[in-house]
């Protein structure tokens, strides 16, 4: 099986580790095609660094699969670039926080496609290296499945090997609610506060974060879902808990002047709850001031 990652980020470098422990071939895709090295270090094991392949999106790619671990507003123009270089066969896999991009993505490639989610955490504390911070799981589920049973088979269990524990839903909405629901309380309230994902915990944010995830479940009831506002709310202080001293993406990309994936997490949530009627006071006033530090899109990010 031959993978190829798009981009440098923290995930596609611990993707590209797990892939070398593997021994599965990486190619990896990037805009420049600069070729460079990355220095991966994990708690567990000795630091590597790795220097994969490197072309440009918009070249043939020879993979069996393609793995697009990027933010949620570069997905579509990344896709767009590979578009007329995937083979008919090689499965692209999405991997990244919030929601959204499933319908516009299986209209800009014909290949079988996987949206896939992960606790796997990872950060890039400087340019070429990436440092991972936790082993998680995998919730993952196929939006268009290959032609062959045996190259689905393939492919979902090349994703079980690569990031693992791997859960398999028939209808992958279900899983990406429950980790937008944590990401739409931890990743605005870190990023806003410029703290650390452990200090959510401190009572003054309580009564904040309880309103966040009741108006969270009525959208997510509201989207056929089941969904205990306490349940969101003990789930969410739980991630805050394992992940105290990390700080999250969205709290990095505000501190590094970068766009945030908010229209992806909190954004698509508010655009279900005006479909559905439902007022969501809370997170409309978490946008709006997130939205206020967060940078516009770039020409490649849009
Ligand atoms: O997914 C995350 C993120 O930082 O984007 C959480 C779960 C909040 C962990 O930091």
């Amino acid at each position: 099986m031959k993978l190829a990652i798009v981009g440098n980020g923290s995930i596609g470098g611990l993707v590209l580790y797990r892939a070398h422990r593997l021994d599965i071939p990486v190619l990896r895709l990037t805009r420049t095609g600069q070729a460079g090295s990355i220095a991966i270090s994990d708690k567990e094991q000795a630091p590597v660094t790795l220097s994969p392949m490197t072309q440009t999106l918009d070249m043939d790619i020879d993979a069996d699969m393609v793995i697009v671990p990027l933010k949620a507003f570069q997905i579509l123009p990344a896709l767009k670039q590979m578009a007329d270089h995937l083979a008919a066969q090689t499965t692209v896999v999405l991997l990244h926080n919030g929601m959204g991009t499933a319908d516009k993505a299986l209209e800009t490639v014909s290949q079988p496609l996987i949206m896939a989610t992960t606790s796997y955490g990872a950060y890039r504390p400087h340019p070429g290296e990436v440092t991972i911070t936790g082993h998680g799981s995998t919730q993952a589920g196929w939006l268009r499945t290959p032609a062959s049973r045996s190259l689905k088979d393939a492919h979902s269990a090349l994703l079980n090997r690569l990031l693992p524990p791997c859960q398999w839903f028939e209808d992958i909405r279900h899983a990406q609610w429950q980790k937008l629901a944590v990401n739409a309380v931890i990743n605005p309230l870190t990023a806003l506060h410029r703290c650390r994902n452990g200090e959510l915990l401190k009572p003054a944010f309580h009564s904040q974060m309880t309103r966040l995830c009741e108006e969270t479940a009525a959208v997510m009831e509201a989207e056929g879902m089941i969904a205990d506002p306490r349940q969101l709310l003990a789930r969410a202080l739980t991630v805050c808990r394992q992940t105290a001293d990390n700080y999250s993406s969205m709290n990095r990309d505000v501190d590094a002047h970068r766009p945030t994936e908010m229209e992806y997490i909190t954004g698509f949530l508010l655009q279900r709850a005006r479909a559905h009627g439902l007022d969501t006071p809370a997170h409309q006033h978490l946008f709006e001031e997130v939205m206020a530090i967060t940078p516009p899109l770039g020409d490649n990010e849009a």
